[in-house]
């Protein structure tokens, strides 16, 4: 087992990580930039290094820098957690060549499973269905034409290379593919450094639903149940649950199963998550994958009661992890609240000074947070101040906890989502489990 390891992140997944570290009994080294000085990742990690700047790409971002950290603290292995460095197979590449072990999976897959055309067909040959569309498309437009016939409209052109939404461009009509088809791919050039697109068949209003997959480095492949995603405006997501109100066993035991073979096949290892789109008919389509701790893992933990992070860990470090997919059972039903520092009406971001800070507790409630009272949320970085999740026997008593959680939540000085969240909570539709990727959007024409 490691003896040191190095949170190339900040925030609340650098504490979550800390957190995981001291109960597996390993020491920790936090990298920060300098308006993170006074940070709970810092004050809790046994050693800390300044990376640089506030800015991302001279401190977070910084490969030399955070390997440098790595170097004079002598570590074994880095936990990127999500968003930073988490899917970059070059990091990975780098922390490989240093000795260092990435917890996660091999820079290989990172490469494979990051080409988000590779990862379709990949998904497609291991019999998980995917969406009408096409390979990878480099500039030939001639062919994304005559492929578009086929696929029929409306569809959608996606970033090879992308993920998460950005470069997407939805195309209604066979008129307006020539500019669409132009404008993505110079898009995805700037943003990904690769002009590489491919089309699929356009959903409308589909949920967006996610498995959990953990893969130790011996074979062994289990899932973890799925999360419903599908509350989210442009492309983050704002309130996540877990299961989803349409899975039954038998559907999640058939998708989990084709998910699992897939992931044996890659020769994936650590954590995972693939995700879907399901249409109103209840058809699933694979869309892409995830090759790091996502933000919502906290959902799956509280009804798994697996730790996730401390599994990462532990794959990484190459121990043979005895999972048994008939040990995994979903236990009750959680809710996750993504609070963000962000005006509730407008969704701009509110950085600013905490005055007061006093998360909710009792039954079923889990806050994680690296907030505090006197703290700042920065505005050089994502607007994440708390991650509120609840545990309940059933749906509605998750939906009573979470109302009662956000009542009790203090939180002064700067704007917060949580009016948002009452209000999604508070929805009729909402309540009756009626989603997709379109809620938001209707919520907000209706106020
Ligand atoms: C789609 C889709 C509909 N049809 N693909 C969004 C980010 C990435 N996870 C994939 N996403 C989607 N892919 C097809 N073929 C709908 C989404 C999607 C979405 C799209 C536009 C606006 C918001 C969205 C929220 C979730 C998923």
């Amino acid at each position: 087992m490691f003896k040191k390891i190095l949170i190339a992140n900040r925030g609340e997944i650098a504490l979550r990580i800390v957190s995981a570290c001291k109960e597996l009994g390993i020491a920790t080294v936090a990298v920060y930039s300098e308006v993170d000085r006074n940070s709970m990742h810092v004050r809790f990690a046994d050693e800390a290094v300044c990376v640089g700047p506030a800015r991302n790409y001279e401190s977070y971002l910084n490969v030399p820098s955070v390997i440098s950290a790595a170097e004079i603290t002598n570590v074994d292995a880095i936990h990127p957690g999500y968003g930073f460095l988490a899917e970059s197979a070059y990091f990975a590449e780098v922390c490989e060549t240093c000795h260092i072990k990435f917890i996660g999976p091999s820079p290989r897959v990172i490469d494979m499973v990051g080409e988000k055309a590779r990862s379709r067909e990949i998904m497609q040959q291991a019999g998980v269905p995917v969406l009408p569309g096409t390979g990878l498309l480099e500039k030939e437009f001639a062919t994304a034409a005559r492929l578009a016939q086929s696929i029929g409209y409306p569809l959608i052109i996606k970033a090879s290379a992308g993920g998460g939404g950005r470069g997407m461009r939805i195309v209604r009509n066979e008129g307006d593919l020539a500019r669409a088809f132009d404008s993505a791919q110079s898009e995805a050039a700037s943003a990904f450094g690769s002009s590489r697109v491919y089309l699929e068949r356009y959903l409308e209003r589909p949920r967006h639903i996610e498995f959990q997959i953990l893969a130790d480095e011996h074979g062994n492949v289990i899932h973890l149940g799925e999360r419903e995603c599908s509350i989210q405006r442009r492309h983050q997501k704002l309130l996540e649950e877990s299961p989803s109100v349409i899975m039954t066993p038998e559907l999640r035991a058939d998708i989990g199963a084709k998910v699992v073979e897939a992931i044996r096949k890659i020769g994936y290892t650590n954590a995972g998550t693939v995700e879907f789109l399901f249409d109103e008919e209840g058809n699933y389509y694979f869309i892409e994958m995830n090759t790091r701790i996502q933000v919502e893992h906290p959902i799956t933990e509280i009804v798994t009661g697996f730790d996730i992070v401390k599994e990462q860990i532990c794959i990484a470090a190459g121990e043979k992890r005895r999972y048994r997919q008939e040990d995994v059972h979903l236990q009750g039903h959680s809710l996750e609240c993504r609070i963000n520092a962000e005006d509730p009406i407008s969704f701009a971001p509110c950085p600013g000074h905490i005055s007061a800070f006093h998360p909710p507790g009792g039954p079923g409630v889990r806050v994680d947070t690296a907030a505090y009272t006197d703290g700042d949320i920065s505005p050089h970085y994502d607007s994440l101040v708390a991650k509120v999740i609840v545990h309940g026997r059933d749906r509605a008593e998750s939906l009573a906890r979470m109302k009662r959680a956000l009542e009790m939540f203090v939180i002064e000085g700067i704007k917060t989502s949580i009016p948002l969240h009452q209000k999604i909570l508070s929805n009729p539709d909402f309540v009756r489990g009626k989603l997709s990727t379109g809620f938001v959007d209707d919520l907000r024409r209706e106020y």
